[in-house]
């Protein structure tokens, strides 16, 4: 069965002003990145998801573009732009960037002549709404970064729309000139040789505010069947859009390959299962394993044969894997190739984000004045004025502050991790001095190797790429197993997320002489036969026919 490339390719994940920093101002770059090909193609990756570079005042670390042409200059230039390409290109790895159009900068200089005046030729390229008539607020929806979603304009005497911070004013995909100087601004990107993009909230992009319809929007898939008529249809992209609202039912309408609209979605249901109904991530609650599984369980069985599941743990918007879903103490190690295991053994495209594959951690910074994420210092100070504790919103920030994933990536025990010979623009998680990339590539059973071995695995196992999933042992609270069938091979993957020692009963079907174990995370496995035994925290990939 041919595949598009996408479908056996893992990708990597850089959040740029983290990854490498390389004219000592403290802040990653694209120079630094070119720096660390070769490191990515040991690895394997065979793409690279590149958060935004764009122009920006970086009010969101770049989510907020004001230049979608041009490189912000604390990254470089475009010509840097273009050698990364090229330089990647050469390691055979493609390089996908970050779409981010439900919304500008309010720096973008569509916005600023829109706010100047109503007769703006750029006025309807934003989302303008007058006060009510008591003087209250156009409505109540409120900005994801605190506050209401609507900010006051003198000049126009009105207000515009936020769903994020007050300088990232929402596009009016209503209108058309927004989504064909979109398109336009794609197709140069792509004709500059990039290979797709991450749609940033690419599900917000149909909205319609006056029904306070956000999400799934009334217009949404009518604008991505254009966007790929006018920009991907003929050219071998990778799409994946951000679609936190998106179900099993609507992940096909985006990703159905006859629907052309998306290669693939972002869904997020393993990651909300955590998330308080009210407080989202604020008040998080426990993870339960079988809660997880059950939900990999429908992603990877109701999407089988007609969409295509993105796999992944962590992003640069989320904790660290091993310190949300594993054990960041004693056993990190273990836990965190386990927990790599247990995922790129499932039917999809995995993403590895930058640090996951050296087992990083997140952070516990003593002081709000260390975090530099404007959703973290924005909740905090919202939350203390609606009485929350300090206490417990450090505890709430020290589990789910989007900051654990943007502390700089650790190079080597040296000062700074390696990653500048500046003052960092973010504080360096302490632990750099035992969880580095130089550590890890002298250790053969390290976790960086384990995700080495995963990765040339896919690309040689078809049975990876195409094998139908069966969910094992639902109920056990400390395992992850499932099988990956086809006609010539069943696979079965089994993780033992805990610190107890396992033995799984196989059932008859399973019991078999020949099983060959592809991959183990920990104490070799012999003799799979009648039953699995695996030690805290193992994980095996073995091959049962
Ligand atoms: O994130 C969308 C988003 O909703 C998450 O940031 C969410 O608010 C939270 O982090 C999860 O609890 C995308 C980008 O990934 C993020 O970095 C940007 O801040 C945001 O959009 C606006 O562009
Ligand atoms: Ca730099």
């Amino acid at each position: 069965m041919t595949h598009p490339w996408w479908k056996t390719s893992v990708v990597y994940q850089i959040y740029p002003r983290s990854f490498m920093d390389s004219n000592a101002d403290g802040m990653g770059d694209l120079n630094g990145i070119i720096s660390k090909l070769d490191y990515l193609a040991l690895l394997g990756i065979d793409v690279i998801w590149l958060s935004p570079v764009f122009k920006s005042p970086m009010d969101d670390n770049g989510y907020d573009i004001s230049d979608y042409d041009d490189i912000a200059p604390e990254f470089g230039t475009l010509a840097d732009m273009d050698r990364l390409i090229a330089e990647a290109r050469v390691r055979d790895i493609k390089i996908i960037m970050d779409l981010v159009v439900n919304h500008s900068s309010d720096e973008h200089p569509w916005f600023e002549s829109a706010r100047q005046s109503k007769d703006s030729p750029y006025r309807d390229y934003y989302i303008w709404r007058e006060a009510q008539p008591d003087g209250s607020l156009p409505n109540d929806i409120r900005s994801y970064f605190g506050g209401p979603a609507w900010t006051f304009n003198p000049a126009t005497n009105d207000y515009y729309f936020h769903q994020f911070s007050t300088k990232q004013p929402d596009l009016n995909w209503d209108n058309p000139a927004v989504p064909d100087a979109v398109y336009a601004m794609m197709n140069r990107w792509l004709d500059r040789g990039i290979a797709g993009f991450r749609m940033d909230v690419i599900d917000l992009i149909g909205k319609d505010v006056d029904n306070k319809v956000l999400a799934n929007g009334p217009t949404l898939h009518s604008h991505l069947q254009a966007m790929h008529q006018a920009t991907l249809k003929g050219r071998d992209a990778l799409t994946v859009g951000e679609t936190w609202s998106v179900t099993p039912e609507t992940a096909r309408l985006y990703s159905a390959p006859e629907r052309e609209e998306l290669s693939m979605v972002f869904q997020f249901e393993h990651i909300t299962l955590t998330f308080d109904p009210v407080h989202g991530k604020w008040k998080p609650r426990e993870f339960d394993l079988v809660a997880l599984k059950q939900v990999f369980a429908k992603w990877q069985t109701e999407l089988a044969g007609n969409a295509w599941n993105s796999l992944f743990w962590n992003n640069h918007d989320l904790p660290r894997a091993v310190s949300k879903y594993g054990d960041d103490g004693t056993y990190r190690e273990a836990s965190a190739k386990a927990l790599a295991t247990a995922l790129h053994g499932m039917q999809g495209t995995p993403y590895v984000y930058q640090g996951e594959e050296i087992g990083m951690t997140n952070v516990a910074f003593e002081s709000i004045d260390d975090y530099q994420d404007i959703e973290t210092r924005n909740l905090y100070s919202e939350r203390l004025e609606q009485g929350d504790s300090p206490e417990a919103l450090m505890a709430a920030i020290h589990k789910n502050s989007r900051d654990n994933a943007r502390t700089p990536m650790h190079w080597n025990g040296s000062d700074n991790a390696g990653f500048t010979t500046a003052k960092p623009w973010l504080k360096v998680n302490p632990n750099y001095t035992t969880i580095n990339v130089e550590q890890s590539l002298a250790d053969q059973n390290s976790i960086f190797h384990h995700y080495q071995r995963l990765i040339q695995l896919r690309k040689t196992n078809t049975t990876l790429v195409d094998g139908q999933f069966e969910l094992l042992f639902p109920d056990r609270p400390q395992v992850f197993a499932y099988l990956r069938k086809t006609d010539a091979e069943t696979l079965l993957v089994a993780a033992n997320l805990s610190t107890e020692r396992l033995t799984l009963q196989l059932p008859d079907k399973l019991r078999t002489e020949t099983a060959r174990v592809l991959i183990c995370s920990g104490t070799p496995v012999t003799g799979v036969s009648q039953q699995l035994e695996l030690a805290a925290y193992d994980a095996v990939i073995v091959s049962l026919s």
